[in-house]
């Protein structure tokens, strides 16, 4: 089992995907998802000018060594650009020995330890009328969580909102909040803090009224907080009962959720960009989330989240794996198969993907009454058509940015 072929697709049908295709000299194939939002290209080049060379004639068998060896002889070590691409190639891998067992990836993880995995899905609106049209469509198609997002008084464009606007430009196609614009240059969005987070507690409390108390429910602060900002609101927000917050301050400075931690008890979720088990540490160890957000695609793979996962077992955390459109089949694939195999799943992210992305990837999951599985298929479950993937060549797209009302840049 000697990878002899390693090839890049680029593939935009509804938006970018990065996909590793390995092949084996007995002929198996193994996908990996290497899709970084709005920075594509800087993994396509990494893996092809970096990665791939080392990867031909090497024993596809050997996971952790080819990890181990990918990630200590670059020397530069982590970063969303290397671990995306380590990623890609872990996931092949184990969809290659998937297939040569004749077993689908779970099995290889340890086996199943739950029936399905519980998936929330993205509500939003601009307005109250808006998400609770939302709500009720999610719970149609199934979800029994809710991610609640909405606009704020003041403000003309928001994080995580697809208005009725946008869902008309679609023709109904999709509900969900798609965050990366297609265009040159990326588009400004405006904040302000202090409407936010005025606005947000009666939005929940006009949902609970609403829905009842049952229904979990979550939010993402998307990064823009202070401290102070974020206990602030995790305490107006504790009469409401979330499932968890997410993201409520910047990702790099992991000491800020002590103080957080210190004024409220609304679980608290995190690590959607983060790369290693490094940026989980302190956090872990001190107890100062309950949710790990990373997706198998941005955390080297199955091999390192299943390392962070087992980590955070220890403190009871659980796994909360982010799963937006950016992630493509391959990763959400991956994402499950682990999921179904950990003790500390959480929650699984589940936003669908659109009609072309379908077309593009046999997938093999099932969505029912709530609930994901990855099927049995041996591997991963996910095929890749080729000539679907060439009729869609990448299109320039970029995530959004903020301003406040001084100009200043902020978190987006
Ligand atoms: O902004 O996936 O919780 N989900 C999110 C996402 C991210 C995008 C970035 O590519 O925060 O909407
Ligand atoms: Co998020």
């Amino acid at each position: 089992m000697i990878i002899d072929r390693a090839e890049v697709v680029v593939t935009s049908p509804d938006r970018n995907f990065v996909t590793l295709k390995l092949t084996t000299d007995d002929g198996l194939t193994g996908l990996g998802d290497a899709t970084l939002n709005g920075r594509e290209l800087a993994v396509v080049a990494y893996l092809k000018d970096h990665v791939v060379p080392l990867l031909l004639g090497r024993d596809a068998h050997r996971i952790e060594d080819t990890w181990q060896f990918l990630y200590r002889s670059a020397y530069w070590r982590r970063g969303p650009v290397t671990m995306a691409a380590i990623a890609a190639v872990d996931m092949a891998l184990w969809d290659i020995k998937g297939k040569a067992a004749g077993l689908p990836v779970y099995q290889l993880l340890g086996g199943a330890s739950r029936t399905g995995l519980l998936a929330y899905g993205h509500a939003s609106g601009k307005t109250t009328e808006e998400l609770f049209d939302s709500i009720r469509s999610h719970q149609e198609q199934g979800y029994r969580a809710i991610r609640v997002q909405t606009g704020v008084p003041g403000l003309k464009s928001i994080y995580g909102i697809a208005s009725n606007a946008t869902y008309e430009a679609m023709q109904g196609v999709r509900y969900d909040h798609e965050p990366a614009q297609r265009g040159a240059l990326p588009n400004e969005e405006d904040w302000d803090t202090r409407s936010y987070l005025r606005h947000v507690p009666t939005v929940f409390e006009a949902v609970r009224n609403e829905f009842g108390p049952e229904l979990p429910l979550l939010h993402d602060a998307h990064h823009r907080l202070t401290p102070i900002q974020a206990a602030q609101l995790g305490k107006s927000l504790e009469p409401y009962d979330l499932f968890w917050l997410e993201d409520v301050t910047p990702a790099e400075n992991q000491e800020a959720l002590r103080l957080v931690r210190q004024h409220t008890t609304t679980p608290l979720a995190i690590g959607e960009i983060f790369n290693s088990v490094w940026d989980y540490q302190q956090i872990i160890r001190e107890q100062l989330i309950d949710y790990v957000r990373s997706a198998v695609t941005h955390t080297g793979g199955i091999s390192h989240l299943r390392k962070v996962l087992d980590y955070a077992a220890q403190y009871q955390v659980k796994s909360g794996m982010h799963g937006p459109t950016d992630i493509s089949p391959v990763g959400m694939a991956a994402a499950m198969h682990l999921g179904l195999s950990i003790h500390n799943f959480g929650i699984q992210e589940y936003m669908r993907h659109g009609a072309k992305t379908d077309e593009v990837f046999q997938q093999s999951f099932t969505w029912s009454d709530g609930y994901l599985h990855p099927g049995d298929q041996p591997g991963l479950g996910v095929g890749l058509d080729a000539d679907e993937a060439g009729k869609y060549p990448y299109v320039q797209a970029y995530l959004p940015y903020n301003r406040l009302a001084d100009g200043t840049v902020h978190d987006w």
